[in-house]
C-alpha cells in the first residue's frame, strides 16, 4: 500500500459489532454487517489483490484439475509457508496474503484487535482468536465460475471448537453476483458432513430437512459491507451472472483453545502440529496479538 493510500486510511478502520449484530448471529448462525470496514482500506485490498488473481496457472473457465492433485499442490504451497492462487471452478483465489506475506493491507484488516473483539462477540465465548485462513476471491463474470454449492465449513477444518468467516465485500455486489447466502438456522441442526464445494453432492438432497429452512437474502453490498458465518451454518452463492467479477475477501478465526485433531488440510499440514494440542504457531497469528 502506498504511503498517500494509507494515510486516508482511518485508525479505526473496523468497527464493533453491535449486541443486536452478536443477537441476531446466535440466533440465525450468520449475520450481515453493514461498513464494517472503511472502503479505502477495501479499496487498497482491492489494488493489491487483483494482479495476484492473474497469477492463476489454470486457464480461466478451464478448471479439470482433480480434487486430490489441487489439494496436494495448495498443500505443499502452505507448507512451505508461500502463498498460493488457485482456480477452483467456482472462483480463483489467493491464499496466504496474511498467513504467508504479512501484507500490510490485509494484515490491516485480519489482524486489527477490533476484528479479534468481534469475532469473540460473536462467537459468545471470551477467547483470543487465531486466523485459519484468509483469501481474495474473486467469482469471475459471465458466469465463468460457478456456483457454490450449499455446504458446512465445520468439517473441513482440523481443529476442535467452533469458528466462523467474515467475507468482505472489496467492491459493490449486486444480487446478481451471487452474494453468499445462509440457511438461517441450520447451525443448530448438526453435522451435514465434508460435503465440499468441489465434489459434486447435493447436501439439500442428502438432508432434505434443509430444505424447510429460510435462505437468507442476496444481498446487495457496498465495499466494506461483511457478512459472518458460523462453520456450523449452511451457506453457498449463485454464479456470477453480471460482465464485472465479484470481489471479495475471507477471514476465518478459530479460538486459541482449539486442540488440533490431526485431519489433513492444506492450511495446516506442514507445521508440526501435535493432535490433541492448540494451534500454537505463528502460521495461525493470535488477534488481538
Ligand atoms: O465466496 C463464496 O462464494 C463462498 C465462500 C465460502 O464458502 C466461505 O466463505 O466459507
Ligand atoms: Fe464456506
Amino acid at each position: 500500500m502506498s504511503t498517500a493510500a494509507m494515510a486516508q486510511i482511518p485508525a479505526q478502520a473496523i468497527r464493533a459489532v453491535t449486541d443486536a449484530e452478536a443477537a441476531f448471529f446466535a440466533a440465525n448462525g450468520w449475520v450481515l454487517l453493514r461498513g464494517l470496514v472503511d472502503p479505502g482500506l477495501c479499496k487498497a485490498m482491492l489494488e493489491r489483490g487483483k494482479p495476484e488473481i492473474d497469477r492463476a496457472a489454470t486457464p480461466v473457465g478451464q478448471w479439470s484439475m482433480p480434487t486430490e492433485d489441487l489439494l496436494a499442490k495448495m498443500g505443499e504451497a502452505a507448507a512451505g509457508g508461500g502463498d498460493v492462487v488457485t482456480e477452483i471452478g467456482q472462483w480463483v483465489e489467493w491464499r496466504g496474503a496474511i498467513r504467508a506475506l504479512h501484507d500490510p493491507a490485509f494484515t490491516r484488516v485480519g489482524l486489527d484487535p477490533v476484528m479479534g473483539h468481534n469475532a469473540q462477540a460473536l462467537l459468545g465465548r471470551k477467547r483470543q482468536v487465531q486466523v485459519y485462513h484468509d483469501m481474495f476471491i474473486c467469482k469471475r463474470p459471465d458466469g465463468i465460475s460457478t456456483a457454490t454449492g450449499w455446504h458446512q465449513d465445520y468439517g473441513h477444518y482440523p481443529f476442535d471448537r467452533n469458528s466462523l468467516t467474515f467475507w468482505i465485500a472489496l467492491a459493490e455486489i449486486t444480487p446478481d453476483m451471487g452474494p453468499v447466502r445462509f440457511l438461517s438456522g441450520s447451525h443448530r441442526m448438526g453435522m451435514f458432513g465434508r460435503i465440499d464445494p468441489l465434489n459434486e453432492v447435493d447436501i439439500i438432497d442428502e438432508y432434505p430437512e434443509l430444505g424447510a429452512l429460510e435462505a437468507s437474502p442476496a444481498y446487495h453490498m457496498q465495499p466494506g459491507d461483511c457478512t459472518v458465518h458460523n462453520a456450523m451454518t449452511v451457506h453457498g452463492a449463485g454464479a456470477n451472472l453480471t460482465p464485472d467479477p465479484r470481489w471479495s475477501y475471507i477471514c476465518t478465526y478459530f479460538p486459541v483453545d482449539s486442540r488440533y485433531n490431526g485431519m489433513p488440510s492444506h492450511d495446516a499440514d506442514g507445521y508440526g502440529l501435535k493432535v490433541g494440542f492448540p494451534m500454537d504457531h505463528p502460521t495461525f497469528p493470535k488477534v488481538p496479538l
